[in-house]
């Protein structure tokens, strides 16, 4: 397709997803800014027609750490090892404003001129439904286009990015020696979803002693120590991305973790676990969606049990009927 052609506006929806079905990465791109920056109805629009194909057996892969870890040198080598045999989608999420004036989180990551490899950075803070949803929505697309590995990329800093890493089947906690206080901002939440923990920058002095940190960290780990029975384990490995060191055992590793995944039927429990919260997040937005329908009449409730004229609880009651008046 000519590059004329390519910013001709207007494409219909079904023009896209005949385009998306057929291959075509343009159709692809388009589809992941609809589901990015759309409407709920758009969204649902084309979720819905994709739905049958995220079925599929792409292997989501989460990649995760503070700062500089090396997140974006290491998924550039796990694309080097996975490209021969697999197509590979990358979604690189950075959860900071894009106008911040600091490069964007997946510039490090090599645009490969392979027809196996698809690259796409997200970057929209103000998403409907979050960042999170966004996200979510982008990983199926890539799954319902056939990619075998979906691999994403975010900083792991705050609450949004493990929002994020629970769509990944496989998480990567990405550290490296002379970090002090990551491990502790870890325990925020990261740690239970580690899968695999890689210190990286091996070359550097202190990997042992990093090791041994996690080590520690994850025997303490209640979660850890409950599934002692043939549970998973998360490995920590060594690496040095720039050098492509370590690389063939990590991958060993996250198809180790495939299979115990399989194996426990661990897949579909994740699955239905997230599922189970999605609903209810849209559940969630539904609600506030028609709420806004009638301000005034919540102000009214609010203030009637601000003045104690209504109890809180026939207040939510009242709201609920105003809801399904809306409904
Ligand atoms: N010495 C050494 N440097 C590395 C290694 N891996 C990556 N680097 C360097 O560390 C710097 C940061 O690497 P990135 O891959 O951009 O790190 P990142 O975690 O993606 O960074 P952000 O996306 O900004 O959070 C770059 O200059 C890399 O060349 C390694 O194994 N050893
Ligand atoms: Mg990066």
């Amino acid at each position: 397709m000519p590059d004329n052609q390519e910013i001709k506006a207007g494409f219909s929806e079904s023009e896209l997803l005949d385009g998306f079905f057929s291959g075509d990465r343009r159709s692809l791109s388009k589809i992941l800014t609809k589901v990015e920056n759309g409407s709920r109805e758009e969204r649902k629009s084309i979720i819905k027609k994709l739905w049958n194909r995220t079925e599929t057996r792409s292997n989501v892969i989460g990649i995760t750490g503070a700062p500089g870890v090396g997140k974006s040198t290491l998924v550039n080598e796990l694309i080097s090892f996975l490209e021969k045999e697999n197509k590979v989608g990358v979604i690189a999420v950075d959860p900071s404003s894009p106008k911040s004036g600091g490069a964007l989180l997946g510039d490090r990551i090599r645009m490969s001129s392979s027809d196996n490899v698809f690259v796409r950075s997200m970057a929209t803070r103000g998403a409907m439904g979050g960042l999170a949803k966004s996200t979510s929505d982008a990983i199926r697309v890539m799954q319902a286009y056939g990619f075998d590995y979906v691999l994403v990329e975010t900083v792991g800093a705050g609450q949004s990015e493990v929002d994020v890493m629970k769509f990944a089947d496989t998480v990567l906690l990405v550290t490296m020696p002379e970090l002090g206080d990551d491990i502790q901002a870890l325990k925020a939440g990261l740690l239970e979803i580690g899968d695999i923990f890689v210190v990286n920058k091996s070359d550097k002095e202190g990997a042992d002693k990093k090791v041994f940190e996690l080590e520690s960290m994850i025997q303490g780990n209640p979660h850890n120590k409950q599934n002692k029975n043939q549970e998973w384990v998360p490995p920590i490995l060594k690496t040095v991305a720039t050098r492509s060191e370590g690389i063939k055992d990590l991958i060993e590793a996250i198809k180790d973790h495939r299979e115990h995944l399989v194996n426990k039927d661990e897949l579909r429990e994740k699955k239905y676990k997230r599922i189970r919260e999605e609903l209810l997040e849209s559940l969630n937005e539904i609600i506030q969606k028609n709420l806004d329908k009638r301000p005034q009449d919540l102000d009214i409730i609010i203030k009637k049990v601000v003045d104690h004229e209504l109890d809180p609880y026939t207040g939510s009651e009242k709201v609920l009927e105003l809801l399904k008046e809306e409904l």
